[in-house]
């Protein structure tokens, strides 16, 4: 039996990440497990969360960053050896939200590398698929605006960074990274475009069972 395959959906806010992680989670059911970023139910995610929420809990820019790393090694293990035991694991946001979302706050210090590198010997994904709508209509769906970071023009900024990211830490022609535009596209067929793309890495299991490290 080969590991599983560890699958991320990244993209900016209102994109449908957690809709499309949801889809794939139940079609590869019951061999997926499902994990989002930050995962808010930890004693760092509930901080993570009062930051998020409350614009008045204000930390350090670089205090927050590491928050999120954290949030990752939290459950680090545990996506390991659900890969190990054979079953897939879908991520919902993962380290190049926490690269993009830093960097573009432009602050002093923090670059690309400075912000990779707490995250740096987290397990890379075999496949990221970064989710794009380039008609800005994201930011009419429901809930944006709600949260910090939700305005345009910082997601703009972090739109840059998360291409910057990709340019700098994915290795080029690997094939391991997938922009989907969802431009003006139903649930439906977005949802039809990621199955394509998944396919086939879940067809080449009993290949390619080293692991790959950020
Ligand atoms: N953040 C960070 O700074 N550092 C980090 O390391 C990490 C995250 C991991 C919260 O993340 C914030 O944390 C986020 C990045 C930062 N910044 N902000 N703001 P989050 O993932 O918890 O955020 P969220 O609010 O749960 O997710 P989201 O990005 O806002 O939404 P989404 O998951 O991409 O979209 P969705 O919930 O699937 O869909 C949104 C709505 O659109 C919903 O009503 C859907 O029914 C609808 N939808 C979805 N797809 C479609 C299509 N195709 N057509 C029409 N309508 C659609």
């Amino acid at each position: 039996m080969g590991r599983g395959r560890l699958i991320l959906i990244e993209g900016l806010d209102r994109t449908g990440k957690t809709t499309q992680t949801s889809i794939l989670t139940d079609r590869l059911k019951p061999n997926a497990q499902l994990i989002k970023f930050p995962d808010r139910s930890t004693t760092i995610g509930k901080l993570i969360n009062q930051y998020l929420t409350d614009k008045n809990f204000n930390l350090p820019n670089q205090s927050v960053h590491l928050l999120f790393s954290a949030n990752r090694w939290e459950v680090a293990e545990n996506i390991k050896e659900t890969l190990l035991n054979g079953t897939n694991v879908i991520l919902d946001r993962y380290v190049y939200s926490g690269i993009a979302y830093s960097a573009a706050k432009d602050v002093d210090g923090m670059d690309l590398q400075w912000c990779l590198n707490p995250d740096k010997g987290l397990l890379k994904p075999d496949l990221t698929l970064f989710l794009t709508n380039e008609s800005n209509d994201d930011a009419e769906r429901d809930g944006f605006g709600e949260e910090r970071y939700e305005n345009v023009q910082f997601q703009k900024k972090v739109k840059k960074q998360f291409y910057a990211a990709f340019t700098e830490f994915e290795t080029p022609n690997s094939n391991t990274l997938k922009l989907v535009d969802v431009t003006n596209k139903s649930i439906e067929e977005v949802s039809e475009e990621i199955w394509k793309l998944v396919q086939p890495i879940l067809s080449n299991k009993e290949e390619n069972q080293e692991f790959s490290f950020f």
